[in-house]
């Protein structure tokens, strides 16, 4: 345990003195995505506990604000009306427990719903996630919107905007798609193509809305 403790608090240190700091997030890259990978497999929810350790040790930590709290987690930028198309840019990701997707806003008036695969264009159930609409009639939209991935099964978002009518044209995208199965991306955007017209949820949920923390996606 004593080993156990000590690599994890070389590894919070390691990072904190490689990343930005404190609002930034770990980035998905080389060191970090190492350490990441290291930890998760040996260290599991040890790691946010020595980080807690060390943010009092170090000072220059904030202590981790839950259980579940990764400081080694990869944060997915997704720009909705990427070049002024109606798509999402990525729009297939695969995101690990912990992760977060951070939703940026291009013109015109994008939103960021979740859905299931058979039903394309309305929500998934009312706990369904949404961001609102984002309208911007230049650059990108104030806020963005971040969702934390926790869990691996599928999840498929769409874009309610029915003036345009966004979804039936393709405006969607899929976190953690099963590769081995037929439900594929181009299967929900034909289907999507077939609705009559897309449902918002019923409310504003599931995630996040502020500015950038580390500023615009562009
Ligand atoms: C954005 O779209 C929503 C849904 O269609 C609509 O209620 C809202 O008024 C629109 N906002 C702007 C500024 O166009
Ligand atoms: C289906 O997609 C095509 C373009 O790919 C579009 O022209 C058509 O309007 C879409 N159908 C609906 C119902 O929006
Ligand atoms: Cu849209």
């Amino acid at each position: 345990m004593v080993a156990i403790t000590s690599f994890a608090l070389v590894a919070a240190a390691t990072l904190a003195s490689a990343a930005p700091a404190y609002p930034s997030y770990g980035q998905p890259e080389s060191a970090t995505a190492v350490a990441q990978a290291e930890a998760d497999s040996v260290f599991g929810n040890a790691v946010a506990e020595a980080s807690a350790v060390a943010d009092s040790a170090s000072g220059s930590w904030h202590a981790p604000p839950s259980k579940t709290f990764n400081p080694f987690r990869a944060t997915h930028r997704v720009i909705a009306g990427f070049n002024g198309m109606l798509r999402y840019e990525p729009e297939n990701i695969v995101a690990e427990i912990g992760d977060l997707v951070e939703v940026h806003y291009l013109p015109k008036n994008h939103s960021f719903a979740q859905s299931s695969f058979q039903k394309p264009c309305v929500p998934i159930n009312d706990d369904a996630k949404f961001s609102g609409f984002m309208p911007t009639k230049e650059g990108e939209a104030p806020n963005v919107f971040t969702i934390e991935i926790d869990s691996k099964e599928p999840q498929w978002y769409y874009c309610p905007q029915t003036v345009g009518s966004h979804c039936q044209m393709g405006m969607a995208m899929v976190i953690n798609q099963n590769f081995n199965s037929p439900n594929t991306l181009d299967a929900y955007k034909a289907a999507a193509n077939k609705t009559e017209v897309s449902i918002s949820p019923p409310r504003v949920q599931g995630g996040t809305i502020a500015p950038p923390p580390n500023g615009p996606g562009l």
